[in-house]
């Protein structure tokens, strides 16, 4: 821990950042408001394997920065009220919060195509409501109700949307899922390809190597995303892995390692990896970011870690906080706008809370409802004493 508190603690401050972003700054302006503007990414990438890594100067518009503007702070309240209805015990089971890795996902979704799909592991909800899933559709999910994006049979760890694998439980499962996804991309030669997103604690598993083996043999379009928060559940990653270089870990496949407050870092990366991926085949991306939180909702998340550190990390690398600060000093965003977002995405999150715990519950038929996408079989199989049509309905994921 001592390492990981030094590593964070050398980082340069927020306002220093903003400085050097505001000097290299293009910006483009109409009305004294820009409305683009291109500036450096604030930390540079690190390359495996790679001579020529991701833009280090990115442009952003105006319209893109009230976007992600708006993602990332709609996924923090949709955390912040899973958390509450958690501690109401409205929400049940397992409940693990993105809170603090925003920027990860806006930033990869920023640069994927249509074509593109993307698994993760449990820390879904954001990811969910960025694949197309309303805040209702995931607050209801996570109540266990129909207006739920699985109709409220999966809950927080099982949410899923066109294009979006899911939620996976079991650390480190999705990885070779997702190489099967991508294999699926290859075959149909759509040009699309497949985020597979892990952990830094699941990035010890097997079947991580083992899916990397096939994916480079076979040039699948991979890319294996480490989301290293530093620790996995309470261990950090220095006391779990041999090397938490997690971007070199592939071994011949090439790497880059991204911060991961910095969503227009993560864009670019993306963009570079998504560009690589097509003409070469996998590649290993490493989000260096961090959890506030604790692992799940039974985890206080203080016991291997100190409050100060988590202190520090939201003063000096908070992904809304340092990005609304950037684009009011760029003049892409003013303080009005700000507020607006706050406000609307606060109504949004409220109303769909309120919602969410006043709805109803699936009736039992719905445990027998849509168990295969198509049913080839009138009855359920492997339910042998009982004598269960399988109704198909085909219903769910499109809140
Ligand atoms: C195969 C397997 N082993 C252990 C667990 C228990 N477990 C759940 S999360 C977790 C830690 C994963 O940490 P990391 O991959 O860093 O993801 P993070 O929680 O930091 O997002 C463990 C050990 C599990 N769910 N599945
Ligand atoms: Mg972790």
């Amino acid at each position: 821990m001592l390492r990981t508190l030094a590593r964070i603690s050398e980082l340069p401050v927020l306002s220093r950042q903003l400085q050097r972003n505001a000097a290299q700054a293009g910006v483009q302006k109409t009305n004294n408001y820009a409305t683009e503007a291109t500036v450096q990414v604030n930390r540079p990438f690190k390359l495996h394997r790679l001579d020529q890594g991701p833009e280090t100067s990115v442009t952003i518009t105006k319209d893109e920065a009230l976007k992600y503007y708006e993602q990332m702070v709609m996924i923090r309240r949709i955390e912040t009220a899973a958390g509450n209805l958690y501690k109401e015990k409205i929400i049940r089971g397992f409940c693990h919060l993105y809170s603090g890795q925003e920027a990860c996902a806006v930033g990869m979704k920023a640069a994927m195509r249509d074509v593109d799909n993307i698994i993760s592991a449990y820390r879904v909800h954001g990811w969910t409501y960025l694949m197309g899933i309303s805040p209702l559709g995931v607050l209801a999910e996570l109540t266990g109700r129909v207006n739920g994006c699985s109709l409220g049979k999966g809950g927080s760890m099982h949410m899923y949307a066109p294009n979006f694998y899911g939620g996976n439980g079991i650390v480190g499962a999705q990885v070779p899922l997702g190489t099967g996804v991508a294999l699926a991309c290859q075959y149909k030669g759509n040009g699309g390809m497949c985020l597979s997103l892990y952990g830094d604690g699941a990035a010890n598993q097997g079947q991580v190597f083992e899916a990397y083996n096939m994916a480079s043999l076979w040039k699948l379009p991979c890319i294996f995303v480490c989301e290293n928060n530093n620790y996995g559940m309470g261990t950090s990653s220095e006391r779990a892995s041999m090397n938490t270089d997690y971007y070199t870990r592939g071994d011949v496949i090439p790497g880059i390692w991204v911060d991961g407050m910095d969503v227009l870092a993560v864009r670019s990366a993306t963009e570079f990896a998504i560009d690589y991926v097509n003409k070469h085949g996998p590649l290993v991306m490493e989000t260096n970011t961090y959890r506030y939180s604790g692992h799940s909702m039974s985890d206080p998340g203080t016991s291997y870690r100190t409050r100060e550190e988590i202190q520090e990390v939201r003063q000096k690398r908070d992904p809304i906080t340092s990005f609304k600060e950037l684009c009011i000093e760029l003049g892409l965003l003013n303080t009005d706008e700000i507020k607006a977002i706050d406000t609307k995405v606060r109504q949004e999150v409220e109303e769909a809370n309120s919602i969410a715990r006043g709805d109803k519950e699936l009736p039992v038929s719905g445990l027998w409802t849509d168990v295969y996408s198509q049913n080839l079989e009138p009855k359920i199989r492997g339910t042998t004493s009982y004598n269960i049509d399988h109704i198909h309905q085909n219903k769910g994921i499109n809140n």
